[in-house]
């Protein structure tokens, strides 16, 4: 029993006593955490680029291992991974994520072989996003515009980081001032874009367009250019045509009143007498009675407008004239009657033998 009692004092006496020879003989040996030298972790990159984190780690017995620790904080992106050694410089080959962009924050940590732990402050890495949009289109102006006609444009776009603007630009040969050339800014977010289109009614002609698509960093992609013929499908306009008045021989000056979005290009004539020029008609009618004129306005592009009008055409005889004539006829007639009675009346007499006529130059004579 009193054995056993020494014993047990021994072994908790020997017990303690390696027990403070060994941490005191540990603390003599290392309590000094690893020591960061220098950093060369590279300074710059882009999305979807490659950085190699590398720092030089020492420490008084030995280095246990090396972490770095990395993340961009606006996009969860979280990572923690033990770094190879090579001597005493320590490295990790990162490529960024095509999303991380302006800062890849990031520190070290380092533990040597008795357990010591020492961390760097936050350092980061300026990443740039050079990757630009990709975008496909969905629908874009046909081949063949009308003028004053509406089309949507539709593009889906898509960025690594975000699609900042899609716009639609258009250009004809010699015009620079049409507002209705100008770009045109397709609204959106997200994925899908989109714009109504106008196109100018006072222009024809070849447009050639193409969408620009820019991520947030100014990157930029530019869809392939296309090509729409700008059509003149507006007729012209023209003043409503009234019938006139004239006579037969008299000159007539009939001018046609006429515009167009683009410009009337052919006036055509149906129904006149005598040749016209363009707008105006100047001529006479020969024959009285009613004409049928048809007048056709053309623009460049075929459109037309029809009209027409009657010409009245009189006999050219004034009807005072006219009436003077029938008088001058009646008064005629009259007095050729009354000359007819006279002369009839005087063979009567004669024959009857009148007194009058036979007495008298006796009376005279006598
Ligand atoms: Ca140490
Ligand atoms: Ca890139
Ligand atoms: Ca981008
Ligand atoms: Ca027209």
């Amino acid at each position: 029993m009193y054995r056993f009692r020494i014993i047990a004092t021994a072994s908790v006496a020997l017990a303690v006593l390696f027990m403070v020879g060994a941490s005191s003989a540990l603390a003599e040996e290392d309590v000094t955490p690893p020591t960061f030298g220098e950093d060369t972790t590279t300074p710059e990159s882009t999305t979807g680029g490659q950085v190699t984190f590398s720092v030089i780690v020492t420490d008084d017995v030995g280095v246990h291992n090396v972490s770095v620790e990395f993340g961009d904080y606006g996009t969860y992106y979280y990572n923690w991974t033990e770094m190879e050694g090579d001597g005493d410089t320590y490295t990790l080959d990162l490529t960024v994520p095509d999303y991380v962009v302006g800062s890849l924050s990031y520190r070290f940590h380092a533990w040597d072989v008795s357990g010591n732990n020492n961390t760097t402050e936050v350092r980061g890495v300026i990443i740039e996003d050079d990757d630009p949009p990709t975008a496909t289109i969905v629908s874009t102006l046909p081949p063949t515009v009308d003028t004053g006609g509406i089309y949507e444009v539709i593009v889906n776009a898509n960025d690594n980081v975000g699609v900042w603007s899609v716009t639609l630009h258009m250009e004809m040969e010699g015009v620079d001032d049409e507002p209705l050339l100008l770009p045109v800014p397709l609204q959106g977010g997200g994925q899908a874009w989109s714009a109504t289109v106008h196109m100018p009614t006072e222009r024809s002609g070849r447009i050639t367009h193409h969408i620009l698509v820019a991520d947030l960093y100014g990157n930029e992609l530019d869809l392939p250019e296309g090509v729409s013929d700008l059509m003149d499908t507006i007729p012209p306009d023209m003043e409503t045509l009234i019938p006139i008045t004239t006579k037969v021989g008299e000159e007539v000056s009939i001018v046609v009143t006429a515009t167009d979005n683009i410009g009337v290009a052919e006036v055509r004539w149906k129904g006149l007498p005598f040749e016209p020029d363009g707008i105006y008609a100047n001529g006479t009618f020969d024959e009285p009675g009613e004409h049928k004129v048809k007048v056709t306005v053309v623009d460049a592009a075929g459109n037309e407008v029809v009209d027409d009008f009657i010409v009245f055409v009189e006999d050219d005889v004034d009807p005072t004239v006219v009436v003077l004539q029938v008088i001058l006829v009646l008064v005629l007639v009259v007095v050729g009657l009354f000359l007819v009675r006279w002369m009839l009346e005087r063979r009567a007499s004669e024959r009857k033998g009148d007194p009058e006529l036979e007495d008298a130059p006796e009376d005279e004579i006598l």
